[in-house]
């Protein structure tokens, strides 16, 4: 299916390089699904991306919670995701003044130079976008920026105005992919998109086959539900790279995303 008819007007309000290149992955895959690689070896997550790669539409990692970490041994991970037609989205929720999270782009980690996507909390202001935006075009790439508008764990301090505050500047901010939402209550997120409107896209952790409470506060809401309330992409962390078999479970999850966004289309 032609990305542009799949996903209305998703493709056509969001101009965004990174965005459409999202959206044409999710069709060519058939999988809304990103994959939270929290493994701690870089053996583990090479594993993972030859076990699960064809099922998933992006790569999300935590680069700096891997024990054995190199600059090469990453070089060649990002090569093995970009093989298996993968985005790249580093977590970072980064949070500084926009001079200094431009800067943070490169350092050690260089996440400028790999990442397709980065998180940012808007807690600093706007000019956060700017400042990572920046930080790609330092390296002649680009990139997109998803902020934080509301969190999967229990207690977060992003309440209803907070992020009323992060959609209002976001939304119309060429720089920004999309937004954060939560994934396990999909009647803030039913709000969230109202709110959005068709022009970013809304990535939503705290998903999982079996709904309920996770580890250390996570809270999960059902796949299908998250996609029905308008999230564009589940993003699953333990319930693929823990299970006995992570195949058999990113099949599932694809399955359930692609499913959901077809039945989405129907009834609008
Ligand atoms: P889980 O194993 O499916 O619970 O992993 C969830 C992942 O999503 C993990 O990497 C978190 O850092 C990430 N996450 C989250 O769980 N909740 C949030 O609000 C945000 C990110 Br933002």
């Amino acid at each position: 299916m032609q990305a542009d008819e799949a996903w209305g007007g998703r493709w056509s309000e969001n101009h965004l390089p990174m965005a459409r290149a999202y959206m044409e992955m999710a069709c060519r895959k058939k999988s809304l699904v990103c994959l939270a690689a929290d493994r701690s070896t870089m053996a583990g997550l090479n594993q993972l991306i030859d076990e699960v790669g064809p099922y998933l539409a992006a790569l999300k990692t935590h680069v700096d919670l891997v024990d054995d970490w190199t600059p090469e041994a990453w070089a060649a991970l990002c090569s093995k995701a970009s093989a298996a037609d993968l985005l790249i989205f580093e977590d970072r929720k980064f949070a500084d003044i926009g001079g200094i999270s431009r800067k943070q782009m490169s350092g050690v980690y260089d996440i400028r130079s790999w990442a397709d996507l980065v998180t940012a909390h808007l807690i600093s202001g706007p000019d956060i976008v700017d400042g990572l935006q920046a930080g790609w075009g330092d390296v002649g790439r680009e990139g997109g920026v998803l902020l934080l508008a509301q969190m999967s764990s229990r207690g977060n301090l992003l309440d209803p105005d907070y992020t009323a505050k992060v959609v209002a500047l976001g939304k119309s901010h060429a720089g920004v992919f999309g937004f954060i939402g939560n994934g396990s209550r999909p009647e803030e997120l039913k709000l969230l998109r109202k709110a959005i409107g068709d022009a970013k896209l809304i990535w939503t952790p705290g998903v999982n086959l079996a709904v309920g409470d996770g580890e250390m506060g996570q809270r999960y809401g059902d796949p299908r539900e998250a996609v029905l309330a308008g999230s564009d992409c589940i993003i699953v962390g333990s319930g693929i790279h823990k299970a006995e078999s992570p195949a058999l479970q990113a099949k599932a999850y694809a399955e359930a995303s692609w499913n959901a966004f077809n039945e989405r289309k129907m009834v609008q």
